[in-house]
């Protein structure tokens, strides 16, 4: 059985968002095009309290953009975004709902960021959804969304870990590319952990 992933197609994801990804509203069409092809189709949503401490507001001396500590973790300070309840932490309007029957959300305690629709950043906790992929006999996933270097990537990586067979649909992507490079080198790494780098128009469904 297979399934779609639609990581993260929020507003603040999107042109005009507090974390805005460049270009980041290209990926809805390409998700509505496979939402109809896919029998199962899972949505993850990024969503934060305000007092979420990968925020650089909560955090003194701490500007966005900037590497810290998180409880022995490193993060990424980042502006306040995806606030739980706010329309900025809905998805896109554009997105065909028929993708957001089902949705996991993640970043939910304060004190932990995760970047992953299956566990947050330290693996301690997971969403949920590995355990439903598998109780709906999921074997092969599609992954597709927001932001290729962040929550894609970790998406993807836990997803080969957990024994999927796990394909990155690439037009799907767009990334946030803090640094020249970012985006590349995670689709590389992605690819030598055994993703499958695949375009929309090519899947062999
Ligand atoms: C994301 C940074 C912070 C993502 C979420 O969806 O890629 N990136 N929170
Ligand atoms: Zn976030």
């Amino acid at each position: 059985m297979k399934a779609l992933i639609l990581v993260d197609i929020q507003n603040d994801f999107c042109p005009g968002g507090a974390l805005a990804v460049s270009d980041g509203d290209a990926v809805v069409e390409v998700a509505n095009n496979l939402i109809e092809q896919f029998e199962l189709v899972v949505a993850t949503q990024d969503w934060h309290p305000p007092n979420h401490k990968s925020f650089a507001s909560q955090n003194d001396g701490v500007s966005i953009g900037d590497s810290f500590e998180l409880n022995g973790i490193p993060q990424i300070a980042w502006p306040d975004h995806c606030i739980q309840g706010t329309s900025a932490a809905d998805f896109h309007p554009g997105l065909n709902p028929k993708g957001t029957k089902t949705v996991f959300q993640k970043g939910t305690n304060p004190e932990i960021d995760s970047y992953s629709g299956f566990f947050d950043n330290d693996h301690r906790n997971a969403t949920g959804l590995g355990d439903f992929l598998k109780s709906r006999n999921v074997d092969e996933v599609y992954v597709l969304g927001l932001a290729t270097d962040y929550c894609i990537k970790f998406t993807a990586l836990d997803a080969v870990k957990l024994g999927f067979k796990t394909h990155l649909v690439i037009d799907g992507c767009r990334g946030v590319e803090l640094n020249e490079g970012d985006v590349a080198n995670a689709v590389k790494t992605m690819k030598e952990a055994g993703v499958h780098i695949e375009l929309s128009n090519e899947l062999k469904n």
